[in-house]
């Protein structure tokens, strides 16, 4: 394995950005046609474990660090928690009828590990894997081909106690559910996402303290981001041993960055966020090691890394997930944390309900730079998605336009970046079901399905009806 390189600033992520972005928004006119795509593009929904399956304290499941943060008072909107969510894990098999009668091809869904383990070395729980070898059967059954996702945030309490992904001692802890896992389902699985959005399991959880385990200390969370960058790192040829043919990868969630200016200063601080939020991820997992223009900046908070680990780190992997949302402004503010730069709230911009701008050319924007700056072979939306205040109408329907349009937007954007040579190969919207979005509880609602929290039905919304045209090429 080279030496790692201390790259220079080189990638096109630093898209310089001050005039109002324009887009032609082509779908207003012309939505796109499932046509457009290649005959073999993936097209899927993502959910996760803690969101959407409820039960929470059912057959063997112990407590996770989302049922400790939530039962924290204040931490989570209405109080609200993950113990009965969707009741996915009774009710997945109409959730599974539903995938299918869209015409999905594909599911990604997450695996709770409070499932499976219940301590340190223990063995793993029958009944844990027996739920996930049904859900794997049902999706099979229905014409989804499974995309495993192995952590979505719901790391088991008992390991958060012994220090939880800041203690090295996670990652083996970590091979050891990714080895029971792969070994009971890598006869039919053959995706596997190793980690959901390491970015906010490391900073949202432990710097900015708005996601469990709820801390704020910045040194904390450089530790806990490379714990879990090694724990991928380690677990792809795990995976590869248990898994016939496997296609490994994580899922990261990215912006495209803009300066809010055009002055030198939030340029510069443009660069700082970049480095921090786009390269300290993608480097190492390129083979490029730490951007040492961050290193520099983080100083004494930069995380213990023993040899070995990033080699571990940059372990090939068959594909890149990107989850992506909205674009990032960036603005100089001396003094503001450990990089002075401050994420500027959209202006004069389409949002949705979540506040988040409406930016499809940001889509197309990021793959662009990301496949120019690392080329990293096939990749996959595994999530897209848009949170609305939904309202169920007098005939008990969702006519959720604004979803809609933001979903034919993102699909006509990314058909654009394709047919330019980006290799996007599946597409998966988040979410097929309204679940429990984190913080904000129950009361956004991304699904492309509503669901009734007090008697748990399920109602497709427009924008799930215009999927569904889209994919039946209707
Ligand atoms: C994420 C998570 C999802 C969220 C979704 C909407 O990207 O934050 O993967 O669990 O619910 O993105 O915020």
């Amino acid at each position: 394995m080279e030496s790692f390189p201390n790259n220079p600033i080189t990638h096109s992520n630093n898209v310089h950005r001050t005039e109002t972005m324009t887009t032609t928004n082509s779908t207003d006119q012309q939505p796109p046609a499932r046509s457009e795509f290649a005959s073999d593009f993936l097209w899927g929904c993502a959910t996760s474990s803690y969101q959407i399956e409820g039960a929470g304290f059912e057959d063997g499941r112990v407590e996770s660090i989302w049922d400790r943060f939530a039962a924290t008072p204040g931490k989570v909107k209405g109080g609200a928690s993950g113990a009965v969510a969707c009741d996915h894990y009774h009710r997945w098999p109409e959730d599974f009828d539903i995938g299918r009668d869209l015409g999905l091809n594909a599911y990604r869904f997450s695996i709770a590990w409070p499932r499976i383990f219940s301590e340190v070395g223990g063995k793993p729980n029958q009944k844990g894997l027996d739920f996930y070898s049904r859900l794997v059967d049902g999706m099979l059954e229905r014409g989804l081909q499974p995309w495993a996702t192995l952590y979505h945030w719901d790391l088991p309490q008992f390991l958060q106690d012994r220090g939880g992904w800041a203690e090295r001692g996670t990652v083996d802890a970590f091979l050891e559910f990714t080895d029971a896992m792969t070994r009971r389902l890598g006869d039919r699985v053959q995706h596997w996402i190793t980690h959901n959005e390491p970015w906010c399991t490391s900073m949202i959880g432990n710097w900015e303290g708005l996601h469990a385990p709820g801390f704020t200390d910045f040194a904390t969370a450089l530790q806990v981001c490379h714990h879990v960058l090694l724990s991928h790192g380690k677990a792809v040829p795990l995976i590869r041993a248990n898994v016939p043919d496997a296609k490994v990868g994580l899922s990261l969630s990215l912006h495209p960055l803009r300066a809010a200016s055009s002055s030198p200063e939030d340029e510069a601080a443009r660069l700082r966020h970049d480095g921090l939020r786009y390269r300290w991820f993608l480097d190492p997992l390129y083979g490029r090691g730490y951007p040492q223009a961050t290193l520099d900046l983080v100083k004494d908070a930069a995380p213990a890394i023993h040899p070995g680990d990033l080699e571990a780190i940059a372990v090939k992997t068959d594909f890149l997930g990107v989850n992506y949302y909205f674009p990032e402004t960036i603005q100089d503010a001396p003094g503001e944390g450990p990089l002075s730069v401050r994420v500027l709230p959209p202006q004069d911009v389409e949002t949705t309900a979540l506040g988040w701008e409406v930016a499809p050319e940001g889509l197309a924007e990021l793959l662009a730079c990301i496949e120019n700056d690392y080329h990293p072979g096939p990749m996959y939306i595994t999530e897209n998605g848009s949170c609305y205040d939904d309202v169920v109408n007098a005939d008990g329907e969702v006519c959720d336009v604004e979803r809609r349009r933001y979903l034919q937007r993102h699909l006509a954007a990314l058909r654009d970046v394709i047919d330019g040579g980006v290799p996007v190969k599946g597409y998966f919207a988040w979410s097929l079901v309204d679940n429990f979005e984190w913080a904000e509880g129950y009361g956004r609602r991304f699904g492309l399905v509503h669901i009734d929290y007090d008697t748990q039905q399920r109602t497709l919304k427009e924008s799930g009806k215009w999927y569904r045209g889209f994919l039946r090429q209707e």
